[in-house]
């Protein structure tokens, strides 16, 4: 087992790995730039090093002070949490190269889901149904094949792409090009590499992932789903466990697959399979190889610990827990909490001059600010999660309006309210919205 483990991060998810590392006996250190240097995360940590100034690229991102951090604490491990450099191929490989385990797949699989072509291929070679595309757009004669096929509307995305950077969604047959050049010059600029795929694109879908988890002697588990499809400009707002609209069989039968392509890869850790799903489909899109933002939710309905069990996965242990033991139980939904202006959704950082956060039975939040703290404005706005368990999703609903009318935050503005108008509406009530809820919400 691990004796000493960095987090190389920062807020909500550098607390959230220093409790499990607590719990399982572990000593923490804590990396901060110069501008955390009373960030919660440093004052719970049991030692803790500056990598840097403020700005992330020269910090939390600034991988040759990072590992000379955590050669001078002498850590047996580092935990990257998600974001930075939690799906950093070179950081994973780096790590290793100095004796010390990084809490994660091995860089050879954040690798391959780092492409998103190689990602659908594998996963489509092992029985995964994927989004219908196309990976080869420099023929003319085959992309016309392939839209004659699919129809229109089509999707441009960026192999090395994610969060909706070097995306086309194309309507009409004359703007095919054009949207092809364009996501390669903006995916060049993004991700380096202009290398982009055409998929049909599916117009009404929900964003369901399933979460798996896997230790190194092949055994995979599955976790269930989430439900992310709140989300806007590619950030999600709110994700729940389990989705209102999936059914036992089509729960298991996506499950099953997952697992079987998961365990045949070799794939060690955590892990989220991110699906579309439409007219009782699912269709593969990408793999995540980072424990994600939205984990909880999953943590509360099958009350399993899922950093704990990722820092014994990477410790070498065999899963204590088999599938038989893993029942979705009651009902779970995540609120982001965001530093941010109501209508222009802009980051509004400065100080929590007033600060209560709500609590009683069923309710979690996962945040690492205080009462005086000075949210940073180099940094994401996420400044926390509420999450609500209930027996059911009406009860989950109530106590999540109740809770977010509990939450005082004073000082800077917040989406607080935002979320409470989303949850009373119709469609999130009837648990059928789609990924195109944000764009008519007002
Ligand atoms: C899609 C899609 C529909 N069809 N792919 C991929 C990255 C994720 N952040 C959004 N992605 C999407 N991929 C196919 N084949 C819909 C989305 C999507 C979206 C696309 C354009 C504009 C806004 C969107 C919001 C959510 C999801």
């Amino acid at each position: 087992m691990f004796k000493k483990i960095l987090i190389a991060n920062r807020g909500e998810i550098a607390l959230r790995v220093l409790r499990a590392c607590q719990e399982l006996g572990i000593k923490t250190v804590a990396i901060h730039s110069e501008a955390d240097e009373s960030a919660m995360h440093v004052r719970m940590a049991d030692e803790s090093i500056c990598v840097g100034p403020a700005s992330a690229q020269s910090s939390y991102l600034n991988i040759p002070a990072i590992i000379t951090a955590a050669t001078l604490t002498n850590v047996d491990g580092i935990h990257p949490g998600y974001g930075f450099l939690s799906e950093n191929q070179r950081f994973a490989e780096i790590i290793e190269e100095h004796n010390i385990k990084f809490i994660g797949p091995h860089s050879k699989h954040i690798k391959i889901m780092g492409n998103k072509i190689d990602a659908k291929k594998i996963m489509d070679d092992n029985g995964v149904p994927t989004v219908p595309g196309l990976n080869e757009v420099s023929n003319k004669s085959e992309i016309e094949k392939f839209i004659k096929n699919v129809e229109l509307p089509i999707i441009v995305k960026a192999a090395s792409g994610g969060g909706g950077k070097g995306m086309r969604v194309v309507l009409n047959h004359e703007d095919i090009e054009n949207a092809i050049n364009s996501a390669k010059t903006e995916a060049k600029k993004s991700f380096n590499d202009d290398k982009v795929y055409l998929e049909k694109f599916l117009t009404t879908p929900k964003h369901i992932e399933i979460q798996i988890l896997a230790d190194g002697y092949g055994n995979v588990i599955t976790l269930g789903e989430r439900d992310c499809s709140i989300q806007r400009k590619h950030q999600k707002l709110i994700e729940e466990s389990p989705s209102e609209i999936l059914t036992n069989e089509k729960r298991k039968e996506i499950s099953d697959l997952c697992k079987k392509a998961v365990s045949s890869l070799g794939y060690e850790g955590v892990g989220t399979l991110e699906f579309l799903y439409e007219n009782n489909k699912f269709y593969f899109m990408e793999m995540n190889t980072r424990l994600q933002v939205e984990h909880p939710v999953t943590e509360m309905v099958t009350g399993i610990d899922l950093v704990k069990q990722q820092i014994l996965a990477a410790a070498g242990e065999k899963l204590s827990i088999s599938q038989n033991n893993i029942t979705l139980k009651g009902h779970s939904i995540e609120c982001r909490i965001n530093a941010e202006h109501s209508e222009t959704f802009i980051p509004s950082p400065g100080k929590i001059t007033q600060y209560h956060q709500p609590g009683g039975l069923g309710v979690r939040v996962d945040s690492a600010v205080y009462q005086g703290y000075i949210v940073p404005p180099h940094y994401d706005s996420m400044i926390g999660k509420l999450i609500t368990y209930a027996d059911n999703r009406s009860e989950c609903i109530k106590r999540m309006k109740r809770a977010l009318e509990e939450y005082v935050i004073m000082g800077i503005n917040t989406n607080i309210q935002m979320h409470q108008k989303i949850i009373m509406t119709e469609e999130f009530q009837s648990g059928k919205y789609d990924i195109n809820f944000m764009s008519t919400f007002n």
